[in-house]
């Protein structure tokens, strides 16, 4: 038997049902300020952007983290001991996981955790068959709302990883509670290596999000032509535009949709209407300073043993223990 196998041991969830869909995407148009979930931004489509943005000169977090997994990959096998299981919170390329399993002692368990799981089930298929002797379970679910952890994986040797600076997704109170959560799903004794973008100068952060060759504008005008493809929607790509900007104060990149005109756009027959100028917000990521990241997750219940940045300090990598 296959480890991939026991994948059928888990409720596996399909695509997005549309009518969810509709109503997230209804429900934020409605509102005064118009928003969208950025979770949204990946069908197949929106995913081979992403993909290519994390090869763009001005996105500069995927290589640097890349870059600091591999420097101390050594120092964290050590810290993870040996057979772990490892737990990741969205399976992305699968890059970065690999560096991880090649430096870890005798990993016992590889857990995967996706909502995408056509995605899931090839990415983990392709890393069983890499790696022989660890065990893949991967989990299709939705990690922000709950997941079912395989048995026989004990805190203190599992430990989560959760890359890319993900948790800037979340406003900072919701990341306090989503860590949280996840702090007392892995239990106490558990660890994770959690991937956070830094604070900096504001040009170098917003050219990270409006690149010159517009690949980050494709991917965030890819939400309104997933809305035309899946819910039947009339937006004209030609009159809204893509627009990122940083805000000092709450620490974030803010991504909106700005519509050029006054104009009505028609959702599954439903209307609605934009002012010129008008956006919709569809995307934050917070930036954080280490001590600041490190407050937020102590306040969430996990104690941060060690703290990396590269040399420009433009990325971090962090290593916690769940107490309590
Ligand atoms: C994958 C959410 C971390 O915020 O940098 C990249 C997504 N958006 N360019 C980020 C994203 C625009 C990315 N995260």
């Amino acid at each position: 038997m296959t480890a991939i196998s026991a994948a059928r041991a888990h409720p596996a969830q399909g695509p997005v049902p549309d009518d969810v869909f509709l109503s997230d995407v209804l429900e934020g148009l409605s509102r005064p300020d118009k928003s969208l979930p950025c979770k949204y931004f990946y069908d197949a489509e929106g995913s081979a952007l992403f993909d290519a943005i994390c090869t763009l000169d001005e996105y500069y977090p995927t290589r640097t983290e890349t870059a600091l997994l591999q420097a101390r990959a050594d120092e964290i096998a050590g810290l993870a001991g040996r057979g772990a299981t490892l737990v990741e919170l969205g399976s992305g390329s699968s890059v970065k996981v690999r560096i991880l399993l090649d430096a870890l002692d005798a990993p016992a368990m590889y857990v995967p955790v996706d909502i995408s799981r056509d995605h899931l089930i090839a990415a983990a298929a392709r890393l069983a068959g890499d790696y022989p002797a660890v065990t893949v379970v991967p989990v299709a679910a939705d990690y922000v709302r709950g997941f079912a952890l395989p048995r026989g994986a004990a805190p203190e040797r599992t430990m989560a990883f959760f890359p890319g600076s993900t948790i800037g997704n979340f406003r900072p109170a919701e990341a306090m509670t989503f860590l949280d959560t996840l702090g007392r799903r892995l239990g106490a004794g558990a660890r994770l290596l959690i991937g956070v973008d830094l604070r900096k100068d504001p040009a170098v952060l917003e050219a990270a999000y409006d690149d010159v060759r517009g690949v980050t504008a494709a991917f965030n005008m890819n939400l309104l032509a997933r809305i035309n493809r899946e819910l039947d929607g009339t937006f004209d790509l030609d009159r809204f535009a893509h627009v990122a900007r940083y805000d000092t104060a709450r620490g974030r990149i803010e991504m909106h949709l700005r519509s050029l005109d006054d104009q009505t756009v028609h959702i599954a027959g439903h209307p609605i209407r934009f002012a010129r100028g008008e956006t919709i917000h569809t995307e934050n990521s917070y930036k954080y300073s280490v001590p600041g990241f490190r407050r937020l997750a102590a306040r969430a219940g996990w104690h941060t043993e060690r703290s990396w940045t590269d040399e420009s300090r433009l990325f971090s990598l962090h290593w916690m223990v769940r107490h309590g």
